[in-house]
């Protein structure tokens, strides 16, 4: 039998019934390096907590679903080596393996879900790739958003991606794409992807309320929030888009596929960039998980 195991403050938040926010923690072992890494998942804590929610950071170790990290897991984590990075489809075998595993959005969500947990914040979903329709490359994030009644707030998918596909996928799915407060889809580290989001809500408790709408109508999955990156901290797509061509051509000269594309990816960016887009990456993920604590805190006003 599975077993979640929470940390003492999100098993002392649910004995309060405070609002908690999900957390990821592939961002942390594939998407940042060390120390970075650390800093940010810290400070993305800070600024839940400073919202008036509470934290849930979700990793699987020794053989456990953790439901929120204490500071020395957080570290053992941060800087823990050969990490498996978990979805759907690896879920289970890591826990029954006993072995250590980052959860992506899609296996983020599962886990929330089962803590009970319906609102989640990371950087950028996964998508369909570039060239997918040669290497069949779709992230297993988008069928998770059509299966499992979480609402995730990133900052668009990735500009690795290949956007218009992605939106494409996620209208098939009947995944709600809702941009917050403008008319444009994000594009993670920039504020225009060009294209139109298909939906616009301007509020927190818009969103919260939308994500009870669904619940009630008996829908399935969740909903996917499109938060942009503060301005002064975004990356023109026109700056960017020379670098990630110029990564895609490596990442495909030097054989990388399936799971290690996006860490392949985000890692020559930022040296692209020369840091650059790390900075972006950590505005953006705090940004998000300051909107998330806001429908978190509505979610429980509507409940109550
Ligand atoms: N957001 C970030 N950095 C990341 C990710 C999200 O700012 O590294 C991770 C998430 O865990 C997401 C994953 O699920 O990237 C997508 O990986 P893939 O393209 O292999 O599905």
């Amino acid at each position: 039998m599975y077993s979640l195991t929470f940390s003492a403050e999100t098993a002392a938040a649910r004995g309060a019934r405070m609002p908690l926010v999900a957390l990821e923690s592939t961002i942390i072992t594939h998407g940042m390096p060390w120390p970075q890494n650390l800093d940010t998942a810290r400070m993305v804590e800070e600024d839940i907590r400073a919202a008036g929610a509470v934290p849930a950071t979700i990793a699987v170790m020794d053989g456990r679903i953790h439901i929120g990290l204490d500071a020395p897991e957080l570290e053992r984590l941060a800087r823990a080596e050969n990490v498996m990075k978990l979805s759907r489809a690896d879920l289970a075998v890591c826990l029954a393996q006993g072995r250590i595993g980052a959860t992506t959005v899609a296996a983020t969500m599962i886990c929330a879900h089962l803590a009970g947990i319906p609102v989640f914040a990371t950087g950028g979903i996964g998508g369909v790739h570039k060239g997918a329709e040669s290497s069949f490359d779709i992230s297993a994030d988008l069928q998770e958003l059509a299966r499992t009644p979480v609402t995730v707030v990133a900052a668009g998918a990735k500009a690795i991606l290949d956007l218009p596909k992605t939106l494409e996928v996620l209208e098939t799915l009947g995944v709600p794409v809702i941009a917050h407060g403008q008319d444009a889809l994000p594009a993670f580290w920039s504020r225009d992807s060009g294209l139109a989001a298909p939906l616009r809500l301007d509020s927190a408790r818009d969103i919260a309320r939308a994500h009870r709408m669904r619940a009630e109508l008996g829908l399935a999955g969740g909903q996917l929030v499109a938060n942009p990156i503060p301005g002064d901290d975004e990356i023109p797509a026109e700056t960017l888009a020379p670098l990630i061509a110029r990564a895609q051509s490596e990442a495909e000269a030097a054989g990388i596929a399936a799971k290690a594309v996006t860490p392949y990816l985000l890692g020559r960016i930022h040296a692209l960039t020369e840091g650059r887009s790390l900075a972006a990456n950590i505005a953006l993920v705090r940004n998000n998980a300051r909107l998330a604590a806001a429908i978190a805190i509505a979610l429980q006003d509507l409940a109550s």
